[in-house]
């Protein structure tokens, strides 16, 4: 066809051979990742703003008045049963990492990843071997838990969470919550590092999220301007939703999985990202047996 979707389609289709050229050529060696729920929506987690199977589109069973509230400190503290009742969707242990994390741990491999800014709270990156130096959970995991009120640190909760039970702090008697981070707390110290790490990128790519929040969707911005920025999502996003694109930006939209395996198949690692994969995977009995942190 000759329609718009086409050219948008040709156009797209040579951004991604022209990124991984870049890689090819060895002039991306200090690669940021920032990644969202879109990443882990292949291993059968929801992410949030997807219609129909987002989590935002399926809040009846969590009887919040609006999707934030699940994340909002004020309301956990008046009612924290909403977000437990995510937690145990969400928790790590249910779900394996898929092939996007094990390309983004392939870039390691290969020596070019500078670091990993994920906003997700499932825990796959480290379940797929990133290691902790490369990097930020910025909206923190659930591998710690602290008093909401007092900040008593617990450690993780998942007996707790999994049985439904709502932990209580033993000095305050107050919820005790997992470090993820809601709206209105601070960020993990780690989070810092963008200020140096931002600045000293060649390439960055976005995956799976929607850059609706604050402070990632500023972040992407803090790359040089000469710097290549390539966006793997379904649907365009932040500063990709402005046309022309910036020289330098790409974009390829449709499924992360698949968009991740051409990418990799011209790069060249499809067959060692499955490898890793089958070793990584099949190294592991059942489920109980992975202790993620
Ligand atoms: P979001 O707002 O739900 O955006 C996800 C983005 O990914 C959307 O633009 C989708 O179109 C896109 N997407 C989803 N699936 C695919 C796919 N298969 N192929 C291509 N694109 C896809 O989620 P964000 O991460 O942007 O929002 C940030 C919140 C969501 C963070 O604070 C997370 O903690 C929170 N969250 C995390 C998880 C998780 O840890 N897995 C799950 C749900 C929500």
């Amino acid at each position: 066809g000759s329609g718009p979707q086409s050219a948008t389609k040709s156009v797209s289709r040579r951004s991604l051979a022209s990124v991984a050229r870049l890689v090819k050529l060895g002039r991306c060696k200090n690669v940021v990742v920032v990644a969202g729920a879109g990443i882990s929506t292949a291993s059968g987690i929801p992410d949030f703003r997807t219609p129909g199977t987002g989590l935002y589109a399926n809040l009846e069973k969590y009887n919040i008045p609006y999707p934030e509230a699940i994340f909002n400190i004020d309301y956990f503290s008046n009612d924290p049963q909403p977000f437990f009742s995510l937690a145990k969707a969400l928790y790590p242990g249910s779900h394996r990492p898929n092939y996007i994390h094990y390309f983004i741990r392939m870039l390691h491999h290969k020596g070019l990843l500078l670091r990993m800014y994920t906003q997700n709270i499932d825990g796959l990156e480290k379940l797929c071997g990133i290691p902790d130096d490369k990097l930020v959970e910025a909206h923190g995991s659930f591998s710690t838990a602290s008093c909401h009120l007092c900040y008593t640190p617990y450690p993780a909760e998942e007996h707790a969470i999994m049985n439904d039970n709502i932990p209580i702090c033993t000095f305050c008697a107050a919820t005790v919550k997992p470090d993820v981070v809601f709206f209105g707390e601070d960020l993990p110290q780690k989070y810092f590092l963008h200020a140096e790490d931002f600045p000293k990128a060649d390439l960055l790519i976005i995956m799976g999220t929607s850059l609706q929040i604050e402070p990632f969707s500023s972040l992407v911005n803090t790359v040089r301007s000469t710097v290549p920025r390539l966006l793997l999502n379904r649907h365009a996003v932040g500063p990709f939703e402005k046309v022309p694109l910036r020289r330098g930006d790409h974009m390829e939209l449709g499924d992360l999985e698949d968009t991740v395996r051409r990418f990799a198949e011209m790069l060249g690692w499809n067959d060692e990202i499955k490898e890793l994969m089958r070793s990584q995977e099949t190294g592991v009995s059942s489920p109980l047996s992975i202790r993620p942190f």
